[in-house]
């Protein structure tokens, strides 16, 4: 099942507000992240006298009843400080199901009551569930430079036609032409990538000529690399001007495809055994060019 959640924060650090509330809804086991909107800055709706909002919309895949989903909601809610106060009143972080399978019960209603009343919802749904229709009335509603859209934010691998990656930790494929365009894509932009993609680099050292950002929850230091260890740091080291180009592996498309503005892939018309796989993504985004090499494509996608 498909929902769209709605999140709002007023109060203390609301980018970081919203960036964790995102990572810790994504952790809910069986739901799955699929997108994730720009951020808003919005003026308060409902209760004046209160600072502005920054909001911003989600979609996520889950097998989770809705109750339950409600139940995880405003655990993560508690977890992130909301003290329930004031009816429509100020918050570090407020979560709402927005729309998905209609639900009508005391402690749910899908559509959101108020969702068709409220540009600050609309406006951030509007961008990751294009064919919603709606009326809007005007509300200052402004996005905000550096948001998760902004970022260019290209995931770039290999795969086989099963979309294999690797086995026992190295690369599939070695392709001169595709390492090639890979180095013509990526020098002098940023790339990101996970340990085990590092130690398939050649001398296990960060590629020259890129801006190299590893991300790792363990590991502290290593010359000519940033590390980061949470998306909500990556986010906070990237520069929007930039192109990003997220490299591998399987863990780490996993984390950041909610993100992805794009994919670059090489598809070798082989299928060879592998142990990690790129993830599923041909729901989210579409094809927009392919050149064939005789034996590999390369191919394009965007949301
Ligand atoms: N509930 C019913 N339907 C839903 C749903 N679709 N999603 C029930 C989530 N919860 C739903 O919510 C009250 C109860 O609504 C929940 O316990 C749940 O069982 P609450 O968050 O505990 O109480 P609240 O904050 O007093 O009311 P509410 O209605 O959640 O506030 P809203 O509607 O979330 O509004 N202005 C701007 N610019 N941006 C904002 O984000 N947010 C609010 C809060 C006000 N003004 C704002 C913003
Ligand atoms: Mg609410």
């Amino acid at each position: 099942m498909i929902y769209y959640l709605g999140l709002g924060a007023n109060l203390g650090e609301r980018e970081k507000n919203l960036r964790r509330a995102i990572e810790l809804i994504k952790k809910i086991p069986a739901v799955e992240l699929k997108r994730v909107s720009s951020f808003y800055e919005t003026e308060p709706w409902g209760v004046e006298g209160q600072p502005n909002y920054l909001n911003a919309a989600i979609k996520i895949s889950t097998e989770r009843e809705p109750l339950a989903l409600l139940d995880e909601l405003q655990r993560i809610e508690l977890e992130l400080g909301r003290i329930r106060r004031e009816h429509w009143g100020a918050r570090t972080i407020d979560i709402d199901i927005l729309y998905g399978a209609e639900i009508s019960h005391e402690r749910l209603t899908v559509p959101h009551k108020f969702l068709f009343e409220r540009d600050f919802a609309l406006i951030p749904l509007a961008e990751i569930f294009p064919t919603l229709e709606y009326n809007l009335r005007g509300d200052k509603v402004v996005k905000v430079h550096g948001s998760p859209i902004d970022f260019k934010f290209k995931l770039v691998a290999c795969v086989d036609k099963n979309l294999g990656l690797g086995n026992g930790g190295k690369l599939l494929f070695r392709i001169p032409a595709d390492l090639k365009n890979f180095r013509a894509l990526t020098l002098n932009h940023t790339i990101i990538f996970g340990r085990r993609t590092l130690e398939t680099f050649p001398n296990q050292q960060p590629l020259d000529g890129r801006r190299n950002i590893l991300f790792s929850r363990t590991q502290k230091k290593i010359s000519g690399a940033e590390i980061v260890g949470s998306v909500e740091e990556l986010f906070s080291v990237l520069d929007a001007a930039e192109e990003n180009f997220v490299i591998g592996g399987a863990e780490i498309f996993n984390e950041l495809i909610p993100y992805a503005t794009e994919i670059i892939l090489t598809v070798v018309d082989a299928e060879v055994d592998a142990d990690a796989f790129f993830p599923n993504f041909l729901d989210e985004f579409t094809l927009r060019g392919v050149k064939n090499f005789g034996g590999f494509d390369f191919r394009r996608y965007t949301r």
